[in-house]
């Protein structure tokens, strides 16, 4: 049987529902938000799905230590897949997912760390590796089992940097099993990987490399991986096939491309919830020009040199004042972290400055929002004029795609060259630097006089990009990729046949 239409087995740290009970004691389930579940769900109604993952609520827990080993049929909720809950003990979870996957992988991958003052590898790092390893470990026994359920060999997706050393551990306890991982993040170069204790970088490098394919969503972490992967002992690499060999085994790199689901979300943004939002918008912004950024309340996504670029396109360009606001919709992420707690006020702190510097009692020139609010972020999609997205580094960005898609005044988008989304929309938003506070400045104040011919072109360009690439395209080519491996294991490789 092809592997497109083989049983899925995904493997994710957080699963697409969280169960709670309700008021009677029933079993309730929230769909989890993002472009992965999305992407996912599809797929797996089509082949009889499994879903593990962590359980993250209570009722998750319990259900994760019932007698089915945590398996729930979703049928109940008119959904055709399954999902494994994985009952973690609570210390060993905080150092996994706390420590370990945000603490240092998050930021090894993103380039966070301060390298005069940080990170210090100490004992207790070396502690919380352990138990980094021991739930990788725990969840590649769950695949396993599931491979033996299986009446046909399942294609497992494992996903993200939580999950690294899956594929390594599945491939010890099932050699023969059909393996792929995606990385959702960016990925850090060779150098800056060189930060890690050596045990942990050859740790996550070899793990990925049990698998048969492996994901990232653009060339610049696809080539990163690469060469760090290159640098182990006994690993080689054919840069030219972007595959590489070890242990006699073959591994093909891959650059897949997430996407957003187009036609649901402009059905929620024509919605009358939206609609009202999007009115109530309206009458707030009057006559101004609306320069827009969504983003998770994240050190990565680079939210204080966007306000500090936006006070000096003010600075520099006074006849704008009064013309123009920026919204700025931020959730809430990780807030019980120091550094993300810090950088949430540091965020405020910045905005304020900019309104103290600019704004008068008529005119505030920066609006923060700080809380979860889908469809309020929707609603501003719609009437932006430029959309910010200006991550330090970012695996992909699904906001620089939703904005597009949903805008309707041929918004422009200024994006960052270190997004994922860059490698993709690139040629139709303008391009900055980061970290460069004058040509983000500039990029505003290009995307505000751009003239109305050009922002259509751009505009355009844009959502057909996104338009072209369906959500479930991502899963399809990476099936096709798992299937195109299980070919090549199968046929008898042509040198031993030339020789005999
Ligand atoms: P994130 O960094 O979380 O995830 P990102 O691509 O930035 O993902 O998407 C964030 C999502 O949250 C978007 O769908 C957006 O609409 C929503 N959101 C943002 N701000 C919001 C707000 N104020 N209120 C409500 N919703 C909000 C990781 C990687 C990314 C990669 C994705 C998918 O870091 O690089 O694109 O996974 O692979």
């Amino acid at each position: 049987m092809s592997l497109l239409e083989a049983p899925l087995v995904v493997a994710s740290n957080r699963g697409p529902v969280t169960f709670d009970r309700d008021d009677l004691g029933g079993l309730d389930a929230r769909r989890g938000a993002g472009g992965l579940v999305t992407a996912l769900i599809g797929a797996m109604q089509r082949v009889d799905g499994l879903w593990v993952a962590a359980a993250s609520s209570d009722t998750d827990r319990e259900l994760a230590a019932g007698l089915d080993g945590g398996r729930v049929d979703m049928e109940r909720f008119g959904a055709d897949y399954r999902v494994r809950l994985l009952d973690i003990p609570p210390e060993r979870y905080d150092a996994y997912y706390n420590r370990i996957s945000n603490g240092i992988l998050w930021f090894v991958h993103h380039y966070l760390w301060d390298t005069v003052r940080q990170p210090i590898f100490d004992d207790e790092v070396d502690e919380a590796w352990n138990e980094y390893v021991a739930v990788n470990r725990r969840f590649a026994e769950a695949l396993a089992e599931e491979a033996d359920r299986s009446p046909t060999p399942p294609a497992f997706l494992v996903q993200d940097y939580h999950l690294t050393l899956v594929p390594r551990f599945l491939r010890e306890l099932r050699p023969d099993a059909f393996i792929a991982h995606f990385s959702h993040t960016a990925i850090a170069g060779l150098t800056y990987m060189r930060i890690l204790p050596g045990r942990v970088r050859e740790g996550i490098l070899r793990g990925m490399l049990g698998a048969d394919v492996l994901g990232f969503h653009s060339q610049m972490w696809a080539e990163n991986f690469l060469m760090s992967a290159r640098s182990l002992p006994g690993v080689r690499a054919d840069l030219a096939r972007s595959r590489l060999s070890v242990e006699g085994r073959q591994v093909a790199v891959r650059i897949h491309p997430i996407s957003i689901d187009a036609v649901g979300l402009r059905q929620e943004a024509a919605g009358p919830e939206v609609t009202a939002l999007r009115r109530e918008l309206n009458r707030w912004r009057g006559d101004t020009r609306l320069i827009l950024r969504v983003d998770r309340l994240e050190l990565t996504k680079n939210i204080v040199r966007g306000f500090q670029a936006y006070a000096l396109f003010l600075r520099t360009h006074p006849e704008w004042h009064r013309r123009v606001r920026f919204l700025a919709l931020l959730s809430p992420s990780r807030m019980d972290v120091p550094d993300y707690l810090t950088y949430g006020e540091e965020c405020v702190a910045e905005a304020q400055r900019v309104n103290t510097e600019f704004g008068d009692e008529e005119w505030q020139p920066v609006e923060v929002r700080v809380r979860d609010d889908y469809l309020g972020a929707l609603a501003a999609y719609g009437i932006s004029d430029v959309l910010l997205v200006n991550p330090i580094y970012d695996g992909m960005n699904l906001v620089a795609m939703e904005g597009p898609l949903l805008n309707r005044r041929a918004g422009v988008l200024v994006l960052s060259r270190n997004a994922g989304a860059y490698w993709r929309l690139g040629k139709h938003a303008l391009a900055v630097n980061p970290f460069d506070l004058r040509e983000t400045a500039d990029a505003l104040y290009r995307a505000l006089e751009m003239p109305r011919e050009e922002r259509i072109r751009r505009a355009r360009g844009l959502s057909r990009l996104v338009l072209s690439n369906p959500a479930e395209r991502w899963v399809r080519t990476q099936l096709e990729d798992l299937e195109r491996a299980r070919i090549r294991r199968r046929t008898p490789s042509p040198e031993p046949a030339a020789r005999a």
